[in-house]
């Protein structure tokens, strides 16, 4: 097989690329480790902002998006017993919308085959080759038979965990990491979400976010230890949890009911440099993590495959390299903000293991700050919309 983009990961990012890439008249082909059941099956973000959005409606997807989505112009924030609304709109003339991201990954399978390009799901052993050279290929195995693709360009959309970044020879990337003592236990759950915007809840027994899917679910999670496992966690504790981390009227008018999924989820920040390798780019995850407090992972991976089909189509149509050449570090200069971002709301709205009472009154003048001040509230809208790409 040949084609000029071989995209490795079917995830939101890979999609989005193959959908943004044939819309330029790119052909592509996109290899999946797993089946797209279980690509559907992993309930992770929610929250998307007004770009990404627009790229769904620039690759003819956005469709359902607008009409089942919710379009929120503010979010609250909660500390010391009480919830402050910041008003998103009134900052900045944008909104969020939350569709969950296996809804976005569902339009993008759905309209990939009806475009009828190729994506070979259950591929078992990709493996990245000669990207140093002007002949890349990619092999793996489908169905026990080994198979290879040659290409001009591959994109390494696999995830965090794939195997894009892993082929790339130490010498050639830097790293650059933060773990957090301790992760996310989330559960969805059919019952109308507690209000109507999303809140972020800081509390003397750790964080807490009340987020959803639509008007008739939920989807709650509490900051929990690393060491915790799921079994520790029936509904029951979850919920009990839950109203001790929120404000008095949010437990009067939460719902509770049974969990339709329950996971846990370890919180890191993470960036590789550089994002190009010869003629292979990462884009995603499979480049940079974010812990989900700023909500950017997804969006993230949207603006990467952004500035990637940008960059390919200039290529292609204008035989022209600067757009490769410079797709690395226009996208991390997108990047850093949002992980600084992200860093700067998980550190001011969880309990670290370490903090002291010192540490707890810092961090309540600043959303006290945040929520009395135009200046601070603005830029926490600024990046919580998105910044501009
Ligand atoms: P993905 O979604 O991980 O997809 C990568 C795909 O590559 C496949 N793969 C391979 N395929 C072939 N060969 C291999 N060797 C392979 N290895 C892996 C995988 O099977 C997979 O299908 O990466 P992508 O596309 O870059 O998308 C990133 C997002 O999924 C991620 O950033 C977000 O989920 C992060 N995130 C959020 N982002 C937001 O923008 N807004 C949110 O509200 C938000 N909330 C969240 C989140 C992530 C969370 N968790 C669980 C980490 C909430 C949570 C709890
Ligand atoms: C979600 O809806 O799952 C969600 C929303 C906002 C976040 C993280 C997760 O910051």
């Amino acid at each position: 097989m040949r084609t000029k983009v071989a995209i490795i990961g079917a995830g939101p990012g890979g999609l989005l690329l193959g959908q943004l890439l044939h819309s330029y008249g790119i052909d592509n082909v996109i290899l999946e480790r797993q089946t797209p059941e279980y690509v559907l099956g992993r309930i992770r973000a929610g929250l998307l902002e007004e770009g990404t959005v627009a790229l769904l409606d620039q690759v003819g997807v956005g469709a359902r998006a607008h009409r089942e989505g919710l379009v929120h112009h503010g979010v609250e924030l909660a500390f010391g017993g009480a919830r402050h609304r910041i008003d998103l709109h009134a900052a900045t003339g944008k909104t969020v919308m939350i569709y969950g991201q296996t809804e976005v990954t569902l339009d993008l399978m759905n309209a990939r085959k009806a475009a009828g390009l190729t994506t070979v799901y259950e591929a078992a052993g990709v493996k990245p080759l000669d990207f140093d050279t002007d002949h890349p290929r990619v092999s793996y195995a489908k169905d026990s038979v080994t198979q290879e693709i040659a290409c001009d360009f591959i994109a390494g959309c696999d995830g965090f965990h794939g195997v894009s970044r892993a082929s790339v020879k130490p010498s050639a990337i830097k790293t650059f990491e933060r773990i957090y003592p301790f992760g996310w236990l989330g559960i969805l759950s059919e019952t109308p979400p507690v209000s109507h915007e999303l809140i972020y809840s800081n509390h003397a027994r750790g964080f807490a976010l009340c987020t959803m899917r639509s008007p008739t679910r939920s989807r709650y999670y509490v900051q929990c230890s690393l060491d915790d496992h799921i079994d520790q966690w029936p509904d029951e504790r979850f919920w009990d949890e839950l109203k001790r981390r929120l404000d008095q009227k949010a437990v009067d008018e939460l719902v509770t009911g049974p969990s339709i999924e329950k996971s846990i989820a370890p919180l890191g920040s993470f960036v590789a440099e550089p994002m190009r390798f010869g003629r292979m780019f990462l884009a995603g995850d499979a480049s940079h993590r974010v812990p989900p407090t700023g909500a950017k992972g997804l969006n993230l991976a949207a603006s990467d495959v952004h500035y990637l089909s940008q960059a390919l189509r200039e290529y292609y149509d204008e035989k022209s390299a600067a757009g490769i050449d410079g797709y690395s570090a226009r996208a991390l200069t997108r990047v850093w903000k949002a992980v600084r971002f992200s860093w700067w709301m998980t550190s001011m709205l969880h309990k670290f293991p370490d903090q002291g009472e010192f540490d707890a009154r810092i961090q309540v003048a600043e959303l006290d700050y945040l929520v009395s001040s135009k200046a601070a509230s603005t830029s926490l809208s600024e990046n919580y919309v998105g910044l501009p790409f």
